[in-house]
């Protein structure tokens, strides 16, 4: 297995209810949590797993959600405490498309960009209730011609420099690198699992489960288009997290993510 390592770049935060966080079960309250991206780095070779927030679109669409970002915490500003600009990263595979996982997609117009075959068309044409966690299209004109959004097309973007090579069920994208089909927070929602030469792999649920009680609870995020696939996916994770003594990270938990290295520390 070639020399691996991951770096969790700080996107900022953003606040939604409890009720949101924890389906039917709360309780009811602002909870802040953050938001991030995963670098994994084989030498020359970069992929970046979702891209966090755009500010000004939250602010525009979803102002109450909060958010927080600074200038360190965009995804150039992220990359350039390791030294890099987003042309030194050559894949891209965002694990839905929801808001605030495709926010910094517009920086890799040059990248080869992966995603669940049903994502992009699920973002063109989203059940009625999925419609603000598909507000943002700027990560596909496709998508933004679709919907009728074309002003949300970023300066450079074409259908071709935005296209997605879709795909389907678990794949190795990279040696050791296993993207996990988690279906049911959205329709072509993964997870991650990370092996490495020397260290326990790291397994990111993503948004299958929000934060650690989420997993041990089998209580969902209120955003789903299916509980039911849902709470299979989160049996798979942990199942897959016992069967690999896999570290756990989540996505949206804030007392865990304290205790995260963050980039330019990174995991190796
Ligand atoms: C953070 C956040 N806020 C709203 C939505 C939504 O409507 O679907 C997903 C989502 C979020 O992740
Ligand atoms: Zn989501
Ligand atoms: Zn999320």
């Amino acid at each position: 297995m070639p020399d691996t390592k991951v770096y969790l770049l700080d996107g900022g935060s953003l606040v939604i209810d409890g009720y949101h966080v924890y389906w039917n079960k709360g309780p009811a309250g602002e909870v802040r949590f953050p938001v991030y991206s995963i670098l994994v780095e084989q030498g020359d070779t970069r992929m970046l797993v979702d891209t966090g927030f755009d500010y000004d679109h939250v602010m525009r669409v979803l102002p109450f959600e909060k958010p927080m970002q600074t200038k360190e915490q965009t995804i150039p500003g992220a990359l350039a405490k390791l030294g890099l600009t987003p042309k030194d990263v050559g894949i891209v595979f965002n694990s839905h498309f929801h808001f605030d996982h495709c926010g910094g997609n517009r920086f890799f117009l040059h990248a080869k960009k992966f995603c669940h075959r049903l994502e992009v068309p699920q973002a063109c044409n989203p059940e009625v209730f999925e419609h603000l966690g598909y507000s943002d299209l700027a990560f596909s004109v496709e998508a933004c011609e679709a919907r009728g959004m074309t002003d949300q097309i970023p300066e450079g973007a074409t259908r071709e420099n935005t296209r997605f090579e879709g795909v389907d069920g678990d794949v190795e994208i990279l040696p050791g690198v296993h993207m996990i089909f988690t279906p049911g927070h959205s329709i072509g929602h993964y997870s991650m699992l990370v092996k490495f030469a020397r260290r326990r792999p790291m397994l990111f649920t993503i948004d299958c489960a929000y934060t650690q009680k989420s997993l041990e609870t089998l209580c969902q995020a209120g955003f789903h288009i299916d509980p039911v696939a849902g709470v299979r996916s989160m049996r798979r994770i942990r199942a897959l997290a016992e069967e690999h003594d896999a570290e756990l990270f989540y996505s949206h938990d804030m007392a865990n993510w304290q205790g995260y290295r963050k980039a330019p520390e990174f995991y190796a």
